[in-house]
């Protein structure tokens, strides 16, 4: 299974995750492909409308102490619902969908979420520190939120234009 990045400015990425209601073969084959597509990019996080699946599902893999991000810290997280959310704390954060652009962003501390696994079993998730703030970034994505919605309108004009003045490079050294 082939899967591309679905970059910003694209419309694509304002569209709302419809809820998955079957967890079979083809869900798992778009999961299979998205935790390796994932680590390839350099990504901890990744929605499914992200590759063009505007279904409610995504994949974190936050890295270890040693910066290895090992299959066992593979989560997949469906339907998920935020029944808790509490404190607060600010990150610098980067989106996939938002090559070379990092920025402080402020999100819930802790956080707990109900959630599906891949066969449509249901998990309850508390969440602190990165990861947290992974499934934050990643549940916006299901509402079609980018993390650059959530800078002061002064940020987010600068940013326009340094990414648009990137892209335009990007087109030059094509
Ligand atoms: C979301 O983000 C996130 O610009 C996941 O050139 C962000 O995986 C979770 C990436 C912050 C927690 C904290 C970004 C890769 C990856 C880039 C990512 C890039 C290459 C972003
Ligand atoms: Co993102």
């Amino acid at each position: 299974m082939k899967l591309n990045i679905v970059e910003y400015p694209d419309k694509r990425l304002r569209k709302k995750s419809k809820e998955v209601t079957d967890f079979d073969s083809s869900l798992h084959k778009l999961l299979d492909a998205m935790h390796p597509f994932m680590l390839k990019t350099n990504g901890i996080g990744l929605a499914a409308i992200q590759v063009d699946y505007p279904i409610r599902a995504l994949v974190l893999n936050i890295p270890d102490d040693d910066g290895e991000q090992p299959i066992e810290n593979l989560l997949e997280i469906i339907n998920p619902v935020m029944t808790y959310k509490n404190g607060e704390t600010t990150y610098q954060e980067g989106c996939l969908s938002v090559p070379q652009f990092y920025e402080d962003i402020k999100r819930y501390e802790n956080i707990v979420i109900n959630y599906q696994d891949r066969y449509g079993n249901t998990k309850t998730l508390e969440a602190d520190g990165l990861l947290s703030i992974a499934i934050q970034h990643e549940m916006d994505h299901l509402e079609g939120i980018l993390f650059i919605d959530k800078l002061s309108y002064a940020r987010r004009k600068k940013f326009e234009k340094e990414y648009k003045r990137m892209q335009k490079e990007k087109k030059h050294t094509k």
